[in-house]
């Protein structure tokens, strides 16, 4: 039944929600939605799910051949999307609608270490507000990993879904024992939300995405229910040696499997590939201040009447701390206009190409020729050092 999800109040505002989001195209961050889908998190936390498998991460590090750190690095993106796409329906029971970061928000965190894995560090900056991209750091520098990125989405609508097209890469830079490093690009998936009707969003990945790098091009297909195996969450990854660009590999490495369960080599290799049955790590958020202290656009301090709002059900409250934010950027942004002094970025440097993009891309099947670059400034806080 239409709305059987939706609490019997909210049905009338979830409907005219629907509507809005079927007639416009683009961003509908700016859309008001009913209560009951609201996330108190802010997109600026989102970047952390690209760790939350600390020990995976570093793992890239270790491995020993091209060969070897190719399926390392395939090993940690594919275990990161169990986190990535399904988190909010197994915590709150279905995808919700979160905070639009502020220009100029930030996000800071990290992952201790265990086990001689090394910290791992996480910065995150809301770079822009119209269009909503954020940029982000994640470094384990003992290990020598990391990866830089940007995220930008553009929805539509098509037969009851949203389609999201993600708009960005990200950039894993891995230094070598050899003393040389290499680079992988990385694209994104785009995502199908189901369950509108309902009331009960959830995410299916679709088409594919790309790991180039160490030699190797990966392409990631993902399928949902009746295709590949018929089951919800599929993927089927492809590594193709690249002769001339690194490496030594000959042999085409295929694995299949479900991202948010296990996978297992189908071609090139024998068993298990990856396994996301054991918990994850969630990110310790540590303040970007002296002293661990969290600057006013902090986003756990920028939304924090928000956030309480709707985590305790208030909406009155959580509505009149989001209008007073708004206010307050909308006031911002006239007098830097007035001021002729516009924001300035506290990690990044925006470029409007990527020449690592350009090069990783090329020969392939990755669309567009470039992309713009969000180069990180090698800023971190005290706090983070
Ligand atoms: C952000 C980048 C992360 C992966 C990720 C996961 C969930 C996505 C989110 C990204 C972008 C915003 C998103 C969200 C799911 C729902 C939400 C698309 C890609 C939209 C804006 C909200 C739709 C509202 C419905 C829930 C009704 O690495």
């Amino acid at each position: 039944q239409a709305g059987e999800a939706v609490p019997v109040a909210q049905r009338g505002s979830w409907t005219s929600f629907l509507k809005a989001i079927a007639s416009m195209s683009g961003d509908l961050s700016s859309l008001t939605a009913p209560p009951f889908i609201l996330s108190p998190v802010s997109l600026t936390e989102y970047p952390a799910y690209w760790c939350e498998r600390p020990e995976l991460f570093a793992a890239i590090a270790d491995a020993k051949t091209s060969e070897e750190r190719a399926l390392a690095v395939l090993r940690w993106f594919i275990s990161t999307l169990k986190g990535q796409y399904t988190t909010r329906n197994e915590s709150v029971g279905s995808e919700k609608k979160p905070l639009n970061p502020a220009l100029g928000e930030l996000f800071y965190g990290c992952w201790p270490d265990k086990d001689g894995r090394g910290q791992t560090r996480l910065l995150t900056e809301q770079v822009s507000h119209h269009p909503p991209i954020t940029a982000y750091v994640i470094e384990n520098e003992s290990k020598g990993v990391k990866l830089v990125g940007h995220n930008a989405q553009k929805t539509s609508f098509s037969t009851g879904s949203i389609i999201v097209k993600q708009i960005g890469h990200a950039v894993l830079t891995v230094k070598l024992p050899t003393g040389g490093e290499e680079q992988y690009l990385l694209t994104l998936p785009r995502l199908r939300i189901d369950g509108l009707w309902y009331g009960a969003p959830y995410i299916e990945l679709t088409e594919s995405s790309y790991i180039v790098g160490g030699g190797f091009v990966g392409v990631i297909e993902y399928k949902g229910k009746g295709y590949f195996s018929g089951k919800s969450h599929s993927f089927k990854a492809t590594l193709t040696p690249r002769p001339g660009h690194g490496g030594s590999a000959t042999k085409e490495i295929v694995v299949e499997g479900t991202w948010h369960q296990n996978s297992k080599f189908t071609s090139g290799g024998h068993g298990q590939f990856h396994d996301v049955s054991m918990p994850n790590e969630i990110v310790t958020a540590t303040g970007g201040e002296a002293g661990g202290e969290m600057g006013s656009m902090e986003t756990r301090k920028l939304w924090e009447l928000v956030a309480k709002g709707i985590r305790e059900g208030d909406f009155e409250l959580a509505q009149r701390e989001k209008s007073r934010i708004e206010n307050e950027m909308r006031q911002r942004r006239k007098d830097e206009a007035a001021s002729g002094v516009p924001w300035a970025l506290k990690h990044f440097t925006p470029l409007a190409n990527d020449s690592v993009y350009e090069e990783l891309s090329k020969n392939t099947k990755i669309a567009p020729p470039t992309e713009d670059a969000y180069v990180f400034q090698e800023n971190w806080p005290e706090s983070l050092k």
